[in-house]
């Protein structure tokens, strides 16, 4: 047989091979056979040996351009086979029913978010204004503003975290109320337009952790100033907030409590609704429960805020929005609020998802 002929030989076999290949490693088996070191084509080239210098030249040429045929031919059909097993896999019926409903459970929101929207809407329809306000604040809002001056003993009562730029996480949302006296009392002194603003937030305190008591926990500032504002003012707010979000009459009590910042202050405390004012581990025994300190602004802090004491009064509040969530829904330990634990928190949507 020529060489000619045996290259002739040569390709209608890989043709005729190729197409029986359905497997991708086929191939690569195949690609040995012909261009490996002893390949069918390597074969031919050595036996240009037994040929004259002339046709060593020919053939030697023609034998590499096979090689380049071959190695293209491999490659071509290699593209083709992936090509249609992808086309096989796109146009098979899927293994899994679509039309069957997801198996997640639904989001939902947080108890202390429901609350927390509720409370909004409940003092934005008395005309309040909804502030905004950072966890990062310095000493001097969240105590010197508030008349709580360095080394003061109410600091004990409110440890926290401090960053090493002297910043602190808020103890407690009153840290806000300076920022809100300079914001608003262009409007007060020059419209006559009394300030009325809630700020709910994230408070921080470095404490141990019991079944009211948290390290993390929420709460919502209220204040209210203007002319001739006074304690009947701040019960009337209190007591249509609570019917609001209970709806319900709900037993209160209103007794002294000090807080540097308000004179007179109170401690209103709600009837534990877990035990119904029996007394149980959620109300530590006591058959009430702490939620919303309150009192008249301190007439230093009026000042520090740049509002007249003489001229102008003011009640503020700081509502204890976990402890109302805990109220509201039921929850006997605080720390389920932040635990994460879905079986314990996805049961209080309210109706909203
Ligand atoms: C304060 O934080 C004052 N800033 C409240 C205030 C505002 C008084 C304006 C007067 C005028 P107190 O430390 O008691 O006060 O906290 C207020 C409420 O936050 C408590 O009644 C309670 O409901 C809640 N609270 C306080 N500490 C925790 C805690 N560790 N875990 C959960 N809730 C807490």
């Amino acid at each position: 047989m020529s060489m000619d002929e045996r290259i002739a030989e040569l390709k209608a076999r890989l043709d005729a091979e190729l197409s029986r290949i359905t497997e991708g490693a086929d191939l690569e088996n195949l690609r040995v056979e012909y261009l490996g070191k002893k390949g069918s084509v390597t074969e031919l080239l050595k036996g240009l040996k037994d040929l004259s210098n002339e046709e060593k030249k020919t053939f030697g040429q023609k034998v590499n351009l096979l090689k380049g045929e071959v190695s293209d031919r491999i490659d071509e059909y290699k593209a083709r086979l992936a090509k249609a097993e992808l086309e096989k896999e796109l146009n098979s019926a899927p293994e899994f029913d679509m039309s069957v409903p997801a198996d997640t459970q639904r989001g939902s929101y947080h108890p202390i978010t429901l609350v927390q929207r509720e409370c909004e809407r409940i003092f934005k329809s008395m005309g309040f204004t909804v502030e905004d306000y950072s966890e990062i604040v310095s000493e001097y809002e969240c105590f010197e503003s508030l008349n709580i001056p360095k080394h003061h003993p109410a600091r004990d009562m409110q440890d926290t975290y401090y960053l090493e730029n002297g910043q602190l996480l808020k103890t407690q949302t009153s840290a806000a109320q300076n920022r809100i006296y300079s914001k608003y009392k262009a409007q007060l002194i020059n419209e006559g337009k009394p300030i009325k603003a809630i700020f709910p937030g994230r408070c921080f305190r470095n404490e141990s952790t019991d079944a009211t008591h948290e390290n993390t926990f929420f709460q919502m500032e209220g204040v209210m100033v203007g002319k001739d504002i006074n304690i009947s003012n701040l019960i009337f707010f209190m007591k249509t907030m609570l019917s609001e979000v209970f709806q319900r009459d709900i037993k209160v009590r209103l007794r002294p409590g000090f807080f540097p910042f308000v004179e007179p202050g109170f401690e209103l405390d709600i009837n534990c609704l877990i035990c119904g004012g029996v007394g149980c581990p959620s109300c530590n025994r006591s058959g009430w429960l702490e939620l919303c300190p309150c009192g008249m602004i301190h007439p230093r802090v009026l000042e520090e805020g740049g509002i007249d004491p003489e001229e102008y009064t003011g009640y503020a509040f700081g509502l204890g929005l976990t402890r109302l969530a805990m109220m509201k829904y039921g929850i006997k330990d605080i720390r389920d609020l932040n635990s994460g634990n879905l079986k314990a928190l996805d049961q209080f949507t309210d109706g909203e998802e």
